[in-house]
This record gives C-alpha cells, structure tokens and sequence, in this order.
C-alpha cells in the first residue's frame, strides 16, 4: 500500500501507531546527568490513567536511598525495602505527602500511596545524609534519566505533547524547561541542557577507623 492509504486505512481503523521519545540530558558542561525526571504532558487533555498504578519501590542500601530520585504516577504505591542489616525511619515533611514510617528492618507491610502531585523529599530520621526525592507526575509519561543522562519514555500516542524536565539541583524552574515536541510513530528525539546549582548535599558521618568522612 503506498504511505497515504495506509495512514488513510489507519485513520479509518481509528488506531494510530504509538512512538517514543528518548531524551538526552546534559549539565552545564556537557557531562551526561542522571537522576533527570522528563515528563510528557499531551496536549489538550489528561491522558488515561493506567488501569492500576504501578508498584513503586525505592530501597534503602548501604543508607542511601536508591535510587536518588523516583518518578512515578500520582496515586502510584511506593514500597521502602530496607536492605540494610541496622533499622531506618524513613520521613517526609513534604506539602505533597506527609508521612513517617516507624523505625523498622525489612519492608513494611504497606506501601506509602503518593496521591497528590509534586515533590516529595524524604529523609531517614537516622542517618541525617539520607535524602531522596519523589516526583509524583499528572503523566504515566515520565521517566528518570540513568548515568548516559537519558530516558526513553514508550508507547505515546501521536499527538502534540508538553516535554518538561527537572533535577533537584537544578538551576531554574521546570516551567523554564517546557518545549513542545510532535510524537509520531517510530522514535523522537529530545535534547536538554541543565544547568546546575553547586551540588548540596549533606556529609556522611565519620567513619570510625578512617579518616574523613565517606
Ligand atoms: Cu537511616
């Protein structure tokens, strides 16, 4: 069939093939960044929910929060595995969500549900250098960028879509990011560049037997 008739026969089927954006994020000096939050917002209307939102988790390892930074579906479960042989008690005084889990090993029974959109920072009530962030997206197109600095987000409908991206360290707003991008079939690809603010991020305790801090 040529090209017209079968976008034509599509059309008439009403499905319309799905594409995907990969997104590419950079720092101020051109070095990949990770742990980047891109979402994908279409145009003129919410795109339907998943039937269920997915089972989050964000483990506690070696105490750090792993990984850094989550995204996820509003109303998403997130389950806090402690994978550590000491106890944690993970917090957050966050607008989006305010929670406490008591002071425990192992996985909590239930999960903590994150039904409100936002960022929610979470901390360990223990291990004061303990931080994350959890980026609770109006979107189930969202993804977090891995070390190259890239996210491939799947299975978009075509269609005209809001493409924003944030980092806790970043220098502006996310607003600041938004660009509009067109999604047809096949693979779409999306450039940021991230300035960042001088990293924060607060010190380990000392380490007993070693000098500093680790
Ligand atoms: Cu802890």
């Amino acid at each position: 069939m040529r090209r017209w008739a079968v976008a034509l026969s599509l059309l008439l089927a009403g499905v319309a093939e799905a594409g995907d954006i990969t997104a590419v994020v950079r720092d101020q000096k051109n070095g990949p960044l990770a742990d980047a939050v891109v979402t994908a917002v279409p145009r003129g209307g919410t795109p339907a929910p998943p039937a269920r939102p997915a089972r989050e988790t964000i483990d506690q390892i070696d105490k750090e929060f792993v990984p850094f930074v989550k995204a996820v579906f509003v109303s998403s479960p997130v389950f806090f595995p402690n994978k550590d042989n000491i106890r944690h008690r993970v917090y957050s005084f966050s607008v989006a969500k305010t929670f406490e889990l008591p002071l425990y090993t192992g996985t909590p029974a239930k999960p903590v549900v994150f039904d409100k959109p936002g960022i929610v920072t979470i901390g360990c009530n223990i291990h004061d250098w303990m931080i994350g962030y959890i980026y609770i997206a109006t979107t189930p197109y969202v993804g977090t960028t891995a070390r190259a600095g890239r996210v491939k987000l799947d299975d978009l409908p075509p269609g005209t879509y809001t493409i924003r991206v944030w980092h806790p360290h970043m220098e502006g707003a996310e607003q600041a990011t938004a660009r509009s991008v067109n999604v047809e079939a096949g693979s779409t690809d999306v450039f940021f560049q991230l300035p960042l603010k001088e990293e924060f991020r607060p010190r380990r305790a000392p380490v007993p037997g070693q000098r500093g801090y680790r």
